[in-house]
C-alpha cells in the first residue's frame, strides 16, 4: 500500500499545514507517511466551523441524521480492505483483527443511526396534579472527541456515531500514532453531504495545547476522551472552567477469575481472547488472572501451551497472531513491568522480553508467583503479558479482584449460575464477562467505575452523553 500523506479537515475543506509529522509502522519502526500537524489556531478555526454548524444540525430531523450514519456505515463497510490495511499499517495488528475492528467499529454507525430515531421523553403529571411536565432533548453542542491508537477506527465511530445522532458537531482528535485511519474515515464522511463543520479532523502532535485552547473557549460544550487516567483527570479539571460535559473511558486492570467448577476449555478460550486480542493493547484486556488453587496447575500448563503457540509478527503476514506494541515507549513500559515482577520473585514461564529484530514486538508472556503488591498487578499492562495468581476462597478472589483503583471490566469463569451472579454483582466494575473473553458491542453501555471513567458509550444510554435533557412545564 502506498504511503499516503494527510491533511486536516476544517469547515468542510481539506487543509495542508506547514508542519507535518511522521507516522511509523510499528512492525518495522520505519516511517510510512507524513500527517498534518495542527496548531491551536487550526483547532479554533475548527471550533468556529462546528459552532456555525450547530443550528443546522440541531434543526435536522432524526431521519436525516440517521440517513447520514447509515450512509457512513455502508461506505465504511464498502471500503473494508482499505480500512483494514490502513489500521494494520499504523498499528501493526494482524489483518484479520483489523477487519474485526472494522466490523465492530462500523456497527456503531448503524447502531446510532437507529438510536437517532428512537429518542423518547417523558410526560409527567405532578403529584398534586397541578402541572404537566414534558421532557425534551437537545444536542449538547460542539464536541471534542479525543481517541487513542489501539482501535483507531472503533474508538472514533463509537463517539462520532453518538455525537452525530444527537446532532452535535464534532472535532476529531485521533492519537498521533494513528492519524491515517481517522483521515480515511473523514474522507468517507466528507462525501456524505453533511453540513460543513459537522465533522472536523485535527491530527496533531500538540494534543495538550490544542485541547487546552479548545476547552478555554466556552463554545466547546463536550469532551469525550478515551485514553490514560492521568490525561482524563487533567481534562476533567480543565472542563471545570466552562462546566463542559465530559465522558471518560480510561484505564483498566481487569481481573479474570477462574473458579474450580469452571469449564476449562471455555475458560482457556476466553482467557486467550481477553488477554491477547489486540496484543493486550486494550482497556478491557485481562490484566490479572486469579485462578483457584485446585485447578491452577492445569490451567497454567494449558494456558502456557496456548500462549507458546501464538506467533508475533507483521500483521500483513497471515501466520501472525500477535502484532507489535504501538511504539518503543509502550514496549519499554511493558518490559519494565515484567522486569519488576521477576525481580520481585515472579517467574516468566514463557516469554519475558522484547522480540529481537525490528519493530516493537514483545514476547507473549505468562508470569507465575506474582506477589500481591507488585506493579504488574496494580498498573495497566497494555501488552501481551499474563500474570497468574492463585486463590483459595471466593471471598479471597473477590478481595483480590477489587484491590485496584480501576473498575472497567471483570471476567468470571464458573458453571455455577448462583456464583456467577453473586461474583458479578460483587465486582466493582462497569462490566462483567461471564464465561467469555469479550464484552464490547454496540448494543451494550460500555464504560467503567472508579478511576476507569465516567459515562457510557453505546447501548441505549450512549446517545445521552451528547444530549441535554430539559422540560416544558405546563400549567392547567
Ligand atoms: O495515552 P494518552 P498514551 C493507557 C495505557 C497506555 C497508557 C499511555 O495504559 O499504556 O494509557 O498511553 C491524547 N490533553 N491507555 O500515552 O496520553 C493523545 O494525543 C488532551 C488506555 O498513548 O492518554 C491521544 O489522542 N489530549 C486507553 C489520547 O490522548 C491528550 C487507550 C490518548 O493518549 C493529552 C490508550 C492532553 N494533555 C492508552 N495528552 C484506553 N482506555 O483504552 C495526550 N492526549
Amino acid at each position: 500500500m502506498p504511503a499516503k500523506n494527510s491533511r486536516l479537515y476544517v469547515g468542510g475543506r481539506w487543509l495542508d499545514t506547514p508542519a507535518t509529522f511522521p507516522v511509523e509502522d510499528p512492525a518495522t519502526g520505519e516511517p510510512i507517511a507524513e500527517a498534518a500537524d495542527a496548531t491551536p489556531e487550526h483547532a479554533l478555526a475548527a471550533l468556529d466551523a462546528a459552532h456555525a454548524a450547530q443550528a443546522e444540525l440541531a434543526a435536522s430531523s432524526p431521519r436525516t441524521r440517521s440517513g447520514w450514519l447509515l450512509a457512513a456505515f455502508d461506505a465504511v463497510v464498502a471500503r473494508t480492505e482499505e480500512f483494514a490495511e490502513t489500521i494494520t499499517r499504523e498499528t501493526g495488528k494482524p489483518l484479520a483483527q483489523s477487519r474485526g475492528e472494522l466490523a465492530y467499529g462500523a456497527e456503531f454507525l448503524r447502531w446510532f443511526a437507529e438510536q437517532a430515531t428512537q429518542l423518547h421523553g417523558d410526560f409527567v403529571v405532578s403529584p398534586d396534579g397541578g402541572s404537566r411536565i414534558l421532557t425534551t432533548h437537545r444536542p449538547v453542542g460542539p464536541a471534542l472527541l479525543i481517541t487513542p491508537w489501539n482501535f483507531p477506527l472503533a474508538m472514533l465511530t463509537r463517539k462520532l456515531g453518538a455525537a452525530l445522532a444527537a446532532g452535535c458537531p464534532t472535532l476529531l482528535k485521533p492519537a498521533e500514532q494513528t492519524p491515517l485511519t481517522a483521515v480515511l474515515l473523514t474522507e468517507v464522511l466528507a462525501g456524505l453531504g453533511l453540513p460543513a463543520g459537522a465533522v472536523n479532523l485535527l491530527t496533531t502532535t500538540r494534543a495538550p495545547e490544542l485541547s487546552a485552547a479548545l476547552m478555554a473557549d466556552d463554545r466547546l460544550r463536550k469532551v469525550s476522551f478515551t485514553g490514560s487516567t492521568a490525561v482524563g483527570s487533567a481534562l476533567i479539571r480543565q472542563s471545570a472552567q466552562h462546566v463542559q460535559r465530559t465522558s471518560m473511558e480510561l484505564g483498566g486492570n481487569a481481573p479474570f477469575l477462574v473458579f474450580d467448577d469452571a469449564d476449562l476449555d471455555t475458560a482457556l478460550d476466553a482467557a486467550m481472547l481477553a488477554k491477547f486480542r489486540n496484543g493486550g493493547e486494550s482497556c478491557v484486556a485481562a490484566n490479572r488472572f486469579l485462578v483457584h488453587r485446585s485447578i491452577a496447575r492445569e490451567f497454567t500448563e494449558r494456558f502456557t501451551q496456548r500462549v507458546r503457540e501464538l506467533v508475533p509478527g507483521n500483521g500483513f503476514d497471515p501466520s501472525s497472531t500477535v502484532g507489535p506494541l504501538i511504539d518503543a515507549r509502550q514496549r519499554d513500559k511493558v518490559h519494565e513491568l515484567v522486569r519488576d515482577a521477576v525481580a520481585g520473585g515472579a517467574e516468566a514461564v514463557t516469554g519475558g522480553g522484547p522480540v529481537a529484530g525490528p519493530g516493537y514486538f514483545f514476547e507473549p508472556t505468562v508470569l507465575t508467583g506474582v506477589g500481591a503488591g507488585q506493579r504488574v498487578l496494580q498498573e495497566e499492562i497494555f501488552g501481551p503479558v499474563a500474570p497468574i495468581t492463585v486463590f483459595d476462597t471466593e471471598a479471597e478472589a473477590l478481595e483480590l479482584a477489587n484491590a485496584t483503583r480501576y473498575g472497567l471490566v471483570a471476567f468470571v469463569c464458573t458453571r455455577d449460575v448462583s456464583r456467577a451472579v453473586r461474583v458479578a454483582e460483587a465486582c466493582e466494575t462497569g462490566m462483567v464477562g461471564i464465561n467469555r473473553g469479550i464484552v464490547s458491542e454496540p448494543a451494550a453501555p460500555f464504560g467503567g467505575v472508579k478511576a476507569s471513567g465516567l459515562g457510557r458509550e453505546g447501548g441505549r444510554s450512549g446517545i445521552g452523553e451528547y444530549l441535554e435533557t430539559g422540560y416544558f412545564a405546563l400549567g392547567r
